[in-house]
């Protein structure tokens, strides 16, 4: 039974390891990242990673060890302490060093992704209105000024110029919400009553479609609440932008 128990946790432990280590060849890790923000963030994950990795197979490993050592049956009296003020400076320490560690290494990545003088220059070139359960996106029209009459909307699709910065501004019509776009490692939530400024930029040599999913349960249609970033070439996205200003100024009909 103690020959079971300790290889059963064994297992478990090598088991553990080796499923974080395989998953990327499954396709089960993250995807593949898109943005300029990808690196960073991957580059934390994996530090995060690496030190739960640590402390996992740590605990496992003396965990293991008091099944195999302590599940003899033994007639003798159990020992009784209270408390370790040694061990308990230690385990104090250690995580707040840690997260320390973390919190150093993080700043850049914060920085560049949420600091208002990271932000690219210019006008957002959208209004991102999140609501219950869609994602509309408000453009300026040929004045390039938001919240004038010829502003034009596309619905579910936020399409945008790929490698260069784009800036938008979240809002939410209800609830909160969140915007989240995983292969650019972005995520912010929409809060009822604010405009939040966000921005991201597509890797040049990589246009295409984009899943983008409401984070934040946010009622009973939560699960459908999906759009779609399309990151297009520069002169596609004009195109783009002409023909639906095209199309709001003849109110679709065609001449
Ligand atoms: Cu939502």
């Amino acid at each position: 039974m103690r020959f079971l128990a300790t290889l059963l946790f064994l297992a478990l432990l090598v088991f553990g390891v080796w499923s974080f280590q395989a998953a990327e060849s499954f396709g089960a890790w993250l995807p593949p990242h898109v943005s300029s923000f990808g690196p960073d963030i991957d580059a934390l994950f994996k530090l995060i990673l690496w030190m739960v990795t640590f402390f996992f197979i740590l605990t496992e490993v003396v965990l293991i060890y008091c099944v195999w050592r302590f599940s003899k049956k033994d007639p003798s009296k159990a020992h009784f302490t209270h408390g370790s003020h040694k061990l308990e400076m230690l385990w104090t320490a250690v995580p707040a060093g840690l997260l320390l560690v973390i919190a150093f290494a993080q700043m850049g990545a914060w920085a560049n992704i949420r600091f208002p003088s990271a932000f690219p220059d210019g006008e957002p070139v959208a209004v991102a209105w999140a609501s219950q359960f869609d994602w509309r996106f408000q453009y300026p029209g040929a004045d390039g000024v938001l919240g004038t009459m010829d502003d034009f909307e596309s619905a579910h699709d936020f399409v945008v110029p790929a490698g260069e910065p784009v800036k938008f501004i979240l809002r939410s019509r209800d609830v909160i919400h969140s915007f989240s776009v995983p292969q650019f490692r972005l995520k912010q939530d929409a809060m009822p009553g604010m405009a939040i400024p966000v921005w991201f930029q597509v890797d040049e040599d990589r246009p295409g479609d984009y899943e983008l999913i409401c984070m934040e349960l946010c009622g009973w249609g939560h699960y459908k609440m999906a759009g779609k970033v399309r990151a297009l070439p520069r002169a596609e996205y004009d195109a783009w932008v002409a023909d639906q200003q095209a199309q709001f100024m003849s109110n679709g009909i065609e001449e």
